[in-house]
């Protein structure tokens, strides 16, 4: 099953790697054998979309991709099933997995509404309709296990254990935030949580999340902690892997065997820069082969087998076997930040990937395979909401950062650059937001 269908596609295993793998695309073969076979059909990538999107120069550099010779590793070839019950998941993994997409759909919605009226401020990036990314991975990560992020991060944030009321309280500037409120919507970070940042500036995550991987590994190989098998996911867009770090970041993770998985959500659009129109070979997964390592293409609307590429690619970073370069095709319900009225994208590729809502065709597996009953997921749906409303309650009621806390994480000292010459902080100055402080 390809991605050009607009059918739902969540089956049994023994059908769900086909998207994951491509088993039913020649692309995939072992990298690492010599016998990689030759592309004989046009790709399905992007395929809900090219009909749509789809311009003469692009149809020809897809036909010329399609003519070069691709290998990807076979690792995530299409597997026999090892679970008696025919099933994906436990019937606690998939509530687990239902109740974190829950949470972060409920999230993102509270937060238009609280950005509409006036509680937040600056961007606001959400990330409705791509939570099988967020979930299908993080759900499968240990504590010690690293996420960075991007401007779009409040869900990986939430998915990797960061309370709901510390998202909510950072997004307001309040104190009680996760980054104490100087952080804000797109810098999210918790050390507790070893989430390590959502990043502004596109890429800027990547060589962070690289660095994190490389410590991993130098504790395990030159200190001698044998335990240490802490694994990192970076996540980014498709726009963001037209940037230099992404490639060089590649390299080295390649080279070093980095214990690293780069998770390109591509939702098909930078802003309002269509993924086809601004990228020389749209296949994005293509790339980890040609450094070397693992590319897998998954249907990012279908968290079940998300999570099956993930726990791959997550072991194979455990067990010192290297870097995964996994794309996963999802779509954002929504426009790029609440301040974009969302003019640019076609009606009709709207429609197509909202009929493919990750939340539904997981409810639909749950509930077919009688995993959890409607009422299991009412009630899950019923607590949910009570979270984000407690999360809403406590960062309305909590209190604005003090004025001493302007300068920290600015300079090494937090006084540094903001002391007078009586040792006051200049930012304790009431008039110091005025410019006209006397120090
Ligand atoms: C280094 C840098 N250049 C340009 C920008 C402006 N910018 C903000 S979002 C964005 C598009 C990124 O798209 P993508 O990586 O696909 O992420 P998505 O928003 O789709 O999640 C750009 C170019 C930026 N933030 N950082
Ligand atoms: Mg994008």
């Amino acid at each position: 099953m390809a991605f050009s269908g607009s059918k739902m596609i969540i089956q049994p295993l023994s059908h769900s790697l086909h998207a994951t793998s491509r088993s039913d695309n020649p692309l995939l073969s072992d990298p690492f054998s010599k016998a990689a076979k030759p592309i004989t059909t046009s790709s399905p990538f992007l395929g809900s979309t090219r009909t749509l999107r789809l311009n003469q120069s692009v149809a020809t550099a897809q036909r010329q991709a399609a003519s070069r010779i691709v290998a990807v590793s076979d690792v995530f070839k299409e597997k026999k099933l090892k679970s008696k019950t025919n099933l994906l998941l436990t019937k606690e993994e998939g509530l687990e997995v239902y109740e974190d997409m829950i949470l972060g759909r409920a999230f993102e919605d509270m937060c238009a509404q609280m950005y509409y009226r006036g509680k937040m401020f600056g961007f606001v990036h959400l990330y409705n309709g791509q939570e099988a990314v967020s979930s299908g991975f993080i759900k499968l990560l240990k504590k010690e296990d690293s996420v960075v992020s991007t401007y779009r991060d409040h869900v990986h944030a939430l998915s990797k254990g960061v309370p709901a009321r510390a998202v909510m309280s950072e997004l307001f500037g309040k104190k009680t935030g996760c980054c104490r409120g100087q952080g804000g919507s797109m810098h999210m970070f918790s050390a507790e949580h070893n989430v390590l940042g959502g990043f502004a500036f596109i890429g800027e995550g990547i060589p962070v999340a690289t660095g994190a991987a490389f410590s991993s590994k130098y504790r395990r190989e030159v200190l001698k902690e044998a335990d240490c098998d802490h694994v990192t996911l970076a996540f980014f867009g498709d726009g963001t892997c037209n940037n230099g770090q992404f490639f060089e970041c590649l390299n080295m993770a390649a080279l070093w065997k980095l214990p690293i998985i780069f998770v390109v959500e591509n939702n098909l659009w930078a802003i309002g820069m269509s993924h086809l129109r601004s990228t020389s070979d749209p296949e994005i997964w293509k790339k980890g082969p040609a450094f070397g390592m693992p590319g897998v293409h998954v249907d990012g609307m279908d968290v079940l087998k998300v999570r099956e590429v993930a726990k791959e690619a997550i072991g194979r970073a455990r067990r010192g076997e290297g870097p995964t370069l996994v794309e996963c095709e999802t779509y954002r319900f929504r426009g790029h930040s609440l301040a974009d009225p969302d003019e640019l994208r076609d009606p009709a590729e709207k429609a197509h990937y909202a009929a493919r809502d990750p939340i539904t065709g997981l409810k639909r597996y749950l509930i077919e395979n009688k995993l959890a009953s409607e009422a299991d997921l009412k009630a899950i749906e019923k607590k949910i909401d009570e979270v984000v409303e407690e999360a809403v309650e406590f960062a309305d009621e909590s209190p604005a950062p003090s004025r001493s806390q302007l300068l920290e994480n600015v300079f090494a000292d937090p006084r540094g650059f903001g002391i007078g010459p009586d040792g006051s902080y200049r930012c304790e100055d009431p008039k110091f937001t005025q410019g006209t402080a006397q120090v």
